[in-house]
């Protein structure tokens, strides 16, 4: 018997990494990367611009003092924040009819009737977390910035989607290498209301808890090349689905040119696909549907090493863990 495993509550051995068990966990969950501050990157557009830099720091603290059931707080956008995402919107409006997959569109209309989609003004993340409740149970809370893959992938688990609140710097509109609330709300909150779309967020989330280091690699990279970046199939021709290209015209355009390589999405081989965060992606994954690519993320999960099963009881925010022994 090499190694003692000793056993916690539920079996769960006392190797397992920490999750939360509960959604008000996830307030221990708001670990960042450092990589983009505007204060530590010199080549952030916001490095030279001391006023973005305080505001950035201003919207931060609200996500740091953040707690589980509190309201989140409006942010009195700037005219200069008003006109980025101004801009940006209004190039979602044109390129989307053609390029953009059906489940995103039919959102999108669903958030320009609430009047939460409107080209002057950038949507409230209170308002939009009312909105997704209702269609598809995922709520938001406001992130400080980009966070690591095990914190943000453990909120996916309860349809809590972690978001910044802050605006991408104004002089780089079309294309930035961060989140910003620019590209949760454009990119990621109309799939969010998609049923069948937030079902396969939440599995991703799911197979994270308590995963190891070498799991939640490739369940993040999985993550990158499908809900980031992903292209799918409709009557034979592309669409985009991907967050990170439905809020950058720059890399959306990119991605259906001729330029990138274009492969199956197969979770075997995409979660072990080197990537890199700075540029547009070299290569993308295309799935056949939705539905497709959950099926083969759920054969593949289910050859993951986890001793135990989880599942989210809605009624209570709480992980159940099944000992699947
Ligand atoms: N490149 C995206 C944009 O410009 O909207 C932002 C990103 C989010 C995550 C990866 S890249
Ligand atoms: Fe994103």
């Amino acid at each position: 018997f090499a190694g003692v495993n000793l056993l916690t509550e539920n079996n769960i051995s006392s190797k397992t990494p920490w999750f939360p068990r509960h959604a008000s966990d996830l307030d221990n969950c708001n670990h960042l990367m450092t990589k983009y501050e505007p204060e530590l990157d010199m080549n952030h557009p916001g490095f030279a611009d001391k006023d973005y830099r305080e505001r950035r720091k201003q919207i931060a603290e609200i996500a740091f003092a953040y707690k589980y059931g509190d309201p989140i707080p409006s942010i009195a956008y700037t005219e200069i924040e008003n006109g980025t995402w101004q801009r940006v919107f209004n190039t979602v409006l044109d390129l989307m009819p053609k390029h953009a997959c059906r489940e995103y569109k039919a959102a999108f209309e669903k958030l320009q009737a609430a009047d939460i989609f409107v080209p002057h003004r950038i949507p409230q993340l209170e308002d939009v977390s009312s909105f997704l409740r209702k269609h598809t149970g995922f709520t938001l809370r406001p992130a400080a910035g980009l966070l690591t893959a095990r914190d943000f992938l453990a909120s996916l688990a309860f349809r809590v989607f972690q978001s910044t609140q802050y605006v991408r710097h104004n002089n780089s509109p079309f294309h930035t290498p961060e989140p910003d609330c620019i590209h949760e709300l454009l990119g990621h909150i109309p799939l969010l209301a998609d049923p069948s779309f937030a079902q396969f967020s939440q599995e991703i989330g799911l197979a994270s808890l308590g995963a190891s280091d070498s799991e939640i690699e490739k369940l993040s990279t999985v993550y990158w090349f499908t809900v980031e970046f992903g292209l799918c199939k409709e009557n034979q021709q592309l669409k985009a689905y991907g967050a990170a290209l439905l809020s950058s015209i720059g890399e959306l355009l990119h991605a259906l040119s001729d330029k990138p390589e274009l492969r199956p999405f197969e979770p075997a081989s995409t979660s072990v696909q080197p990537y890199q965060d700075q540029e547009y992606q070299l290569i993308y994954y295309v799935a056949e549907t939705f539905e497709d690519a959950k099926d083969k993320f759920r054969r593949w999960v289910s050859t993951m090493s986890r001793p135990f099963e989880v599942r989210f009881n809605p009624h209570t925010e709480r992980v159940e863990v099944l000992d699947s022994v």
